[in-house]
């Protein structure tokens, strides 16, 4: 706690925002009387702490089926990147692992030692009880997703086969993520929560998972290159290297920010359609659900924009007080749309105007703020608000640290 509100020290809102969350009574979710379920949150929660947060929070009608959707996904996700599994191995596991799920007391334990959510599929028995106590139109759903993905994974895992083109690019994170999106607007329009229309716009829905998915490859460049992953677009970076690797060595400094810039450019591509589609969500906790992702999103583009550092170090984050932030501002389209405002300004002013993408960069940028006050006017005051907080920042640097001191004597006395 104490790192966190260091690393955020300059910007005062969020600071204010982690005491408040270490402050706010934990919502106790209560599962005791039913010892699978416990077992399936428990998992949930050991998957992403953050985001099993807003899983709860949704409400009750879809919350299990999210849960068992987003364990159902982690499973063959931890299949698909397990690079210990042989591909013959591999792959039939990938292309029915849509009816695996549907096989009572199944489970996996061929994954490597190493694999951050092993222990789901040891216990993947669990999850299936769960699965076949769902309501069967959220079965059909989860199958259906699970099995389009499954065969999509197969064929980028089959030997030989590369993301080449842009085309690759779009076709591979579509797979891997924006079935979830289509999966996840049926269930909202399913249970009536949505509007049939939210399950019709399909393009939308994709856009919601390239977003997150193409922020993520291009944040895990170095992960990826050391696991032997490779998800940039030879088209994009056979523009600046001879071979992936490439991009790292030194000498290669100003040809790997350039092609970062690409990689950014490209994600910023779909910012459009997210709005569009977080406008049509009406039901408060589903909102949250999709928001905080995409929030989350553009904040880490923002931090990859023009840093150097996604080609020397693993694992480079946002600062936790700004998740915590993010997650606390985002409950209405206004305040998403001012937040997006927001960080579209800090990267088109961070951009170099040498890049090659400078003005293609810039042009996205153009166009959240111009989509955002045609569309969601009522971001404009949402705006002024956080600036207000973020400006703060640097004269507010004394009221911080106050308010850190007084922070710390609150936190001790509550504690003491
Ligand atoms: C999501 Cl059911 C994901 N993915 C995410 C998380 O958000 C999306 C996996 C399974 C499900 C949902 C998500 C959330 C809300 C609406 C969505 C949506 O579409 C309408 O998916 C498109 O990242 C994984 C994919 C991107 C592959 C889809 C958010 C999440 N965040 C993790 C951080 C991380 O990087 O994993 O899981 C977290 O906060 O810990």
């Amino acid at each position: 706690m104490a790192s966190a509100i260091l690393a955020s020290l300059f910007h005062p809102s969020e600071v204010l925002a982690l005491v408040q969350y270490k402050l706010a009574p934990k919502t106790k979710y209560d599962y005791t009387n039913d010892k699978a379920r416990e077992r399936l949150y428990h998992h949930l929660n050991m998957t992403s702490r953050s985001f099993a947060a807003v899983i709860q929070d949704l409400d009750e009608e879809l919350k299990d089926a999210i849960c068992l959707f987003y364990l159902i996904l982690r499973g063959l996700d931890t299949i698909e990147d397990d690079m210990t599994i042989d591909l013959e191995t591999k792959i039939p596991y990938l292309k029915t692992f849509h009816e695996i799920i549907y096989q009572k007391g199944w489970t996996f334990t061929k994954n490597g030692p190493n694999e951050k959510d092993r222990q789901l599929l040891v216990e993947f028995d669990v999850v299936i009880e769960g699965f076949l106590a769902l309501k069967p139109a959220y079965q059909t759903i989860i199958a259906d997703i699970t099995k389009r993905m499954g065969n999509g994974m197969a064929h980028y895992a089959t030997a030989g086969i590369h993301v080449d083109t842009t085309a690759d690019y779009d076709e591979y994170c579509h797979y891997v993520a924006g079935l979830v999106g289509l999966g996840l607007s049926e269930m909202f329009s399913a249970c009536g929560f949505e509007s049939p229309m939210v399950a019709k716009r399909k393009d939308l829905s994709n856009s919601m998972g390239l977003f997150l998915q193409k922020t993520n490859i291009t944040r895990d460049y170095l992960e990826d290159l050391r696991d032997n992953r490779r998800f940039w677009p030879k088209e994009i970076w056979g523009l600046y290297a001879e071979k992936l690797e490439d991009l790292v060595k030194p000498e290669n400094s100003d040809k790997a920010k350039q092609c970062l810039s690409h990689m950014v450019s490209n994600a910023m591509g779909h910012i459009k359609d997210v709005l569009e589609y977080l406008e049509m969500i009406k039901n408060p906790s589903c909102f949250k659900f999709c928001a905080i992702p995409q929030v989350m999103a553009i904040a880490t583009l923002n931090m990859l924009h023009t840093n150097y550092k996604i080609f020397t170090h693993e694992n480079i984050k946002i600062r936790k007080g700004e998740t915590v932030w993010l997650m606390k501002e985002s409950d209405n389209i206004d305040k998403v749309a001012a937040i997006f405002r927001l960080y579209a300004r800090e990267v088109n002013n961070k951009s170099d105007p040498l890049d090659p993408h400078f003005v293609d960069i810039g042009v996205a940028c153009g166009e959240i703020e111009q989509i955002c006050v045609g569309k969601y006017p009522g971001s404009t005051a949402e705006l002024a608000r956080l600036q207000a907080g973020v400006m703060a920042g640097t004269s507010g640097s004394v009221i911080t640290a106050a308010a850190v001191v007084a922070g710390a004597v609150v936190l001790k006395s509550t504690f003491a």
